[in-house]
């Protein structure tokens, strides 16, 4: 088959393959479109914790970018981890150059093992320049907890939030609930006139390493398919979901999830 969709992905490398810009190429590659990358950062880390956060130069991020794009147009952008505030205005200046209409931004700010993937000054300049941007934001609890400065415990305090979130200038939010303690696992959309609850089953696994740049990924690819924001998250959970329920145990701390999951491979090797 040819590639559905292009996608550029603006996010930092892991070296143990299950989250940041691998997870990315992973999903959007399963998901049938084609991954461009413009990498931010390098870390080295496996399952157990991060070791190293290497910054790449942001006049190089930035030639990522552009020169990329202006060559094969990407019809979404995928944004993941950012870094430092020096980051998020090369990435704003380059995404005014390139004028794509689709992006997708997860403000990822902390590994699974505990890890600081992004400074103050940057989550600031997150919120206030580059959240009015996106079409979408997809933080997990702690990160909508401290865009918004309200404490989550409950769903009601996601929706208050995510309408938080709306004021602060984003178009559309979807909060993810996995860090709530609750039986089934639920993640709120909205915008200014809609609301939206997915409620999904909880697998018990601590191998759940990834699943945000996972979802972001696979929302885009649907996004950028033609699928309404709305209809993309959905598709996207589902795609999570069953990732996680499916995951390859691998590692001794938090193991990767299956990104392989929407692809039969085996008869090919029959
Ligand atoms: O899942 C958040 C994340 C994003 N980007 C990179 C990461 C991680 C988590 O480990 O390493 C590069």
């Amino acid at each position: 088959m040819k590639p559905r969709s292009k996608i550029l992905i603006i996010a930092g490398s892991d070296s143990s393959g299950g989250a940041g810009i691998q997870a990315d190429i992973k999903t959007i590659t399963c998901l049938g479109s084609y991954a461009m990358t413009a990498i931010t950062a390098i870390t080295a880390q496996n399952t157990k914790n991060v070791l190293s956060v290497i910054p790449v130069p942001t006049n190089s991020i930035k030639k990522q970018i552009i020169h990329t794009a202006v060559d094969i147009k990407p019809d979404a952008i995928k944004i993941g981890m950012l870094h430092s505030s020096q980051v998020v205005k090369k990435v704003l200046e380059s995404l005014s150059q390139i004028k794509v209409k689709k992006i997708i931004l997860d403000p990822v700010m902390i590994a699974k093992g505990g890890e600081k993937l992004i400074d103050d000054k940057a989550i600031q300049l997150v919120k206030k320049r580059l959240l009015q941007k996106v079409n979408l934001v997809t933080p997990n609890i702690p990160e909508a907890e401290v865009i918004t400065g309200i404490k989550i415990n409950s769903k009601q305090d996601m929706v208050k939030a995510g309408k938080k979130l709306i004021t602060l200038g984003a178009r559309n939010v979807l909060i993810k609930g996995g860090h709530l303690k609750s039986k089934k696992v639920v993640d709120i959309y909205l915008n200014k006139r809609d609301l939206k609850i997915f409620v999904s089953s909880r697998h018990n696994t601590k191998n759940t390493h990834g699943t945000g740049c996972t979802l972001s990924s696979a929302i885009t690819t649907f996004f950028s398919c033609g699928k309404s924001i709305k209809s993309a998250c959905e598709l996207g959970i589902k795609y999570v979901n069953s990732a996680i329920l499916t995951n390859p145990k691998y590692g001794k701390g938090h193991g990767p999830i299956n990104h392989l999951n929407s692809i039969l491979l085996d008869k090919r090797f029959k």
